[in-house]
């Protein structure tokens, strides 16, 4: 079927077909023979090799064997429906950070935060294409002033998404940057503004620094600013990306997760991990390159897919 054509459900399902694969194809193999005690340590590894992290695998383990003790079977799909349900209850246990509301006339804002690479400027044009496409009237700030190329790659979204971008010069102040794009998006009437930020990790206090500024910044234009403060997450670097949210949530407050790049990689397990180790939601998953490859999370869609023996 043609991409396009996918509703957000398959989308998702498409891109955790590997860890689909990973997963519930060798707990099929697992437990389609008769398990015993060492079943469950060999199910500890296949969960940690999809990304589940060592608690979350270990807890999943536990839920396992007690329920398989209390009601043995060697129904596989029964098996995977306590796995299924395990994994909606982690799902539904987040600590929400309610989003601010601006006031009338005002834009809404958006902090984009993360890491080098993780995703950070693909996924404000994936945004930027869905609040577009919601009606709104969208503003981009290059608040990532640290390459020159990062200011060239928003330009060029800008330029096709025909959405207005401030900017300035490489090595400018981002705080700035901030400034000037809310000033102009109040100007102009904008609906919603995404702020792009540089993601250097090397020094906790510094990117401390740089985005509790920032944040100063835009509530001088707009009081209630940010609104909303996105961290994206790269999902092919596995328990990496619960560090990275770990030190992102100790430096600025998150009201969800970005979780790009859950195609094509075999660690869609992570989810489980953010949700029960940091129990930060997360609000978006990028499922490919392209502009519309982005998905609102769905816990339902994302249990049925990863705990199901279909191969598409
Ligand atoms: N397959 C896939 N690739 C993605 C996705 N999101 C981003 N990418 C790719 O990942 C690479 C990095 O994405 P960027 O958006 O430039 O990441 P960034 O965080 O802005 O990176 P820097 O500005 O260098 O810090 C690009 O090649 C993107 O096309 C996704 O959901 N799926
Ligand atoms: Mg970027």
């Amino acid at each position: 079927m043609f991409n396009f054509l996918k509703s957000g459900y398959q989308k998702i399902k498409g891109a955790l077909a590997k860890t689909r694969s990973a997963l519930s194809m060798r707990i099929k193999a697992l437990f389609g023979k008769p398990w015993n005690e060492e079943t469950f340590d060999q199910l500890e590894q296949i969960l940690f090799e999809a990304d589940l992290g060592t608690k979350c695998a270990t807890s999943f383990v536990d839920k396992v064997r007690v329920s398989l003790r209390t009601k043995p079977t060697n129904d596989i799909e029964e098996i995977l429906k306590i796995f299924h349900d395990y994994a909606l209850t982690i799902l539904a246990n987040s600590k929400k950070v309610e989003s601010k509301t601006p006031a009338e006339g005002e834009p809404y804002v958006i902090l984009i935060v993360g890491v080098n690479g993780s995703g950070k400027t693909t996924s404000i044009a994936k945004l930027a294409k869905h609040f577009q496409q919601n009606g709104k009237k969208v503003l981009l700030a290059a608040g990532d002033t640290f390459r020159a190329a990062a200011i060239e790659q928003l330009s060029t979204w800008a330029e096709r998404l025909e959405v207005e971008i401030v900017k300035s010069s490489p090595g400018s102040d981002p705080s700035s940057v901030a400034f000037d794009a809310v000033t102009a998006a109040k100007a102009r009437r904008a609906d919603v503004v995404l702020i792009d930020t540089a993601g250097r990790l090397q020094n906790k206090t510094d990117l401390m620094k740089e985005l509790e500024k920032i944040r100063r910044t835009l509530g001088k234009v707009v009081p209630t600013a940010p609104h909303e403060t996105l961290l994206v997450l790269d999902a092919t670097t596995g328990q990496n990306a619960i560090d990275q949210a770990t030190v992102f949530n100790e430096v600025t407050p998150l009201n969800g997760i970005v979780l790009a790049k859950l195609d094509g990689s075999a660690k869609g397990g992570i989810v489980l991990s953010i949700y029960q180790q940091l129990r930060i939601p997360v609000l978006w998953v990028g499922t490919g390159e392209k502009v519309d490859d982005l998905e609102s999370f769905d816990p339902k869609a994302y249990a049925d897919s990863l705990f199901s023996l279909e191969t598409q």
